[in-house]
C-alpha cells in the first residue's frame, strides 16, 4: 500500500541565527528502505546550535534540525526488514549499513553508505520528504527529528527495549552515546588511569560517567562555568578545576593538570569544540602514552595547532563521532544497560518542553542548570 503524506508540527530553522519557527509542515510517506517515525521526544544537543548559528560549514536551510530523538514508527517504505510500525526506536545521524567499506573494515563506526546525501540534507534518493506551503525543506544529519514526524533511511534507525521510557532513550540518539563510547570504545580507558575530560555538558558528563565504569583513578573535571562542578561531581568527577579561577586566568591550566598527575593524564577528552581548549587537552596528557580525544566540533574555518614535538614525544591525537558506536548493534545494549540500573540517564533530564517553545530549549542550553 502506498502511504499518505502526514500533516503535522515542526521547528523550521528558515535562517542561520534566527528563532525557529513552530508550522504546519507535511511529511510525505516513506519510500522504498525508508521509515516514517512519529518523534515523541528529542534533545537540543549543542551541535544542533551549531548548526543554527551558522558556523557548520555544512549547514543549509530551510532546514528542519535535530538529531538526538526517538519515537514509534509510524509506517515503513517498500524493502524494510529490521523495524515495523509499532516499534519503539532511536534515529541514528550515523548510520549502520552493515555493507560498506567503512562498516566491513570493523575499524569505525562512521558507515559510509548515505553520508554524501545525508551532509546535503537529502534522503539517499537526493530528494526531501519534508514541505511547508508547498515548498522544499531540508533534512539534518538524517534524522530531523524536530518534527511530530519524520522520515529516515532503514539503516538509520534502531528499534529498541519499549520498557526504556521515549523521554530517556531519546538521549541515546547523541549526547550520552557520544560521551560513554568515547571513553570506553575509544579511549579504552582503563583501571587505575587518570583522566582529564574538558566541558561538563551532557557529552562531557558521559565521559566522566564512562570513566567511572572502567575505574579511572583521577577523573579531572574542567569548565569555565562554577556551576558545573555540582554536576561534574555527582557523576564522579574526582577533582574539578575552573581555569578562570586559576591564579593567572588560566594559563597555567595545563601545568596545574601535569602537576597534579605525576606528569600528564592518561586520556584528556574535549567537549566543548572550543581549539584552544583541545590544545591544552593535548598538552595535558603524559609524554610517552598519554592520548587526547576529540569529541566536540569547531566552527566552519577553525583549525588545531600545536607544537610537533608534543606528538614526537608520544602524545597522542585521536578524535570520534557518536562514541566510536554503531548504532544498531550497540545502541540496544546500552539501552539495556539503562535498564539495568548501570547507565544513569535519567539525571542528565534537566528541563522539558513543548515543541512550540523549543526556542526555550535553545536559550536555557547556555544556562548551567541545563544539562538537556
Ligand atoms: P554543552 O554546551 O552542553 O557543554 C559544553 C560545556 O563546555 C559547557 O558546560 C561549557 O561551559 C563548557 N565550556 C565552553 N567553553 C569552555 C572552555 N573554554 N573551557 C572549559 N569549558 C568550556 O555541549 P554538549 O551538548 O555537551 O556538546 C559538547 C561538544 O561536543 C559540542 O561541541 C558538540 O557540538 C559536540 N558533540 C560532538 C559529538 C560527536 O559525535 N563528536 C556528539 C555530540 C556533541
Ligand atoms: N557538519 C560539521 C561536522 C559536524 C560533526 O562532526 N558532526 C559529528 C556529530 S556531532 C553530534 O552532535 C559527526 O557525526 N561527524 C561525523 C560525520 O560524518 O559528520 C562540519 O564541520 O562540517
Ligand atoms: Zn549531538
Amino acid at each position: 500500500t502506498v502511504g499518505k503524506p502526514i500533516k503535522c508540527l515542526a521547528a523550521v530553522a528558515y535562517e542561520a541565527g534566527k528563532p525557529l519557527t513552530i508550522e504546519e509542515i507535511e511529511v510525505a510517506a516513506p519510500k522504498a528502505n525508508e521509515v516514517r517515525i512519529k518523534i515523541e521526544y528529542t534533545g537540543v544537543c549543542h551541535t544542533d546550535q551549531y548548526t543554527l548559528s551558522g558556523k557548520d560549514s555544512e549547514g543549509a536551510f530551510p532546514v528542519i534540525l535535530g538529531h538526538e530523538g526517538a519515537g514509534i514508527v509510524e509506517s515503513v517504505g517498500e524493502g524494510v526488514t529490521s523495524v515495523k510500525p509499532g516499534d519503539h526506536v532511536i534515529a541514528l545521524y550515523t548510520p549502520e549499513c552493515r555493507e560498506c567499506k567503512f562498516c566491513k573494515s570493523g575499524k569505525t563506526n562512521l558507515c559510509g553508505k548515505i553520508r554524501a546525501t545525508q551532509g546535503k540534507g537529502l534522503m539517499p534518493d537526493g530528494t526531501v520528504r519534508f514541505t511547508s506551503n508547498g515548498k522544499d525543506l531540508i533534512h539534518y544529519m538524517g534524522t530531523s527529528t524536530f518534527s511530530q514526524y519524520t522520515v529516515v533511511a532503514d539503516i538509520s534507525v534502531v528499534a529498541i527495549d519499549p520498557k526504556a521510557g521515549l523521554d530517556k532513550a531519546c538521549l541515546l540518539g547523541c549526547g550520552i552515546t557520544t560521551g560513554y563510547g568515547a571513553a570506553i570504545n575509544t579511549a579504552k580507558v582503563q583501571e587505575g588511569d587518570n583522566v582529564a575530560i574538558f566541558g561538563c555538558g551532557a557529552v562531557g558528563l558521559s565521559v566522566i560517567q564512562g570513566c567511572v565504569r572502567n575505574k579511572a583513578n583521577k577523573i579531572i573535571a574542567i569548565d569555565v562555568n562554577p556551576d558545573k562542578e555540582e554536576w561534574a561531581r555527582k557523576f564522579g568527577a574526582t577533582d574539578f578545576v575552573n581555569p578562570s579561577k586559576l591564579p593567572d586566568g588560566g594559563k597555567n591550566l595545563v601545568d596545574t593538570i601535569i602537576e597534579a598527575t605525576d606528569g600528564g593524564v592518561d586520556h584528556s577528552f574535549d567537549c566543548t569544540g572550543v581549539v584552544s581548549v583541545m590544545r591544552a587537552a593535548l598538552e595535558c596528557c603524559h609524554k610517552g602514552w598519554g592520548q587526547s580525544i576529540i569529541i566536540g566540533v569547531a566552527a566552519a574555518g577553525q583549525e588545531i595547532s600545536t607544537r610537533p614535538f608534543q606528538l614526537v614525544t608520544g602524545r597522542k591525537w585521536l578524535g570520534c563521532a557518536f562514541g566510536g558506536v554503531r548504532g544498531r548493534t550497540e545502541l540496544p545494549n546500552l539501552v539495556q544497560d539503562y535498564l539495568d540500573g548501570q547507565l544513569k540517564v535519567e539525571e542528565f533530564i534537566t528541563h522539558k518542553r513543548d515543541l512550540k517553545d523549543i526556542n526555550e530549549a535553545f536559550d536555557l542550553m547556555h544556562s548551567g542548570d541545563c544539562i538537556r
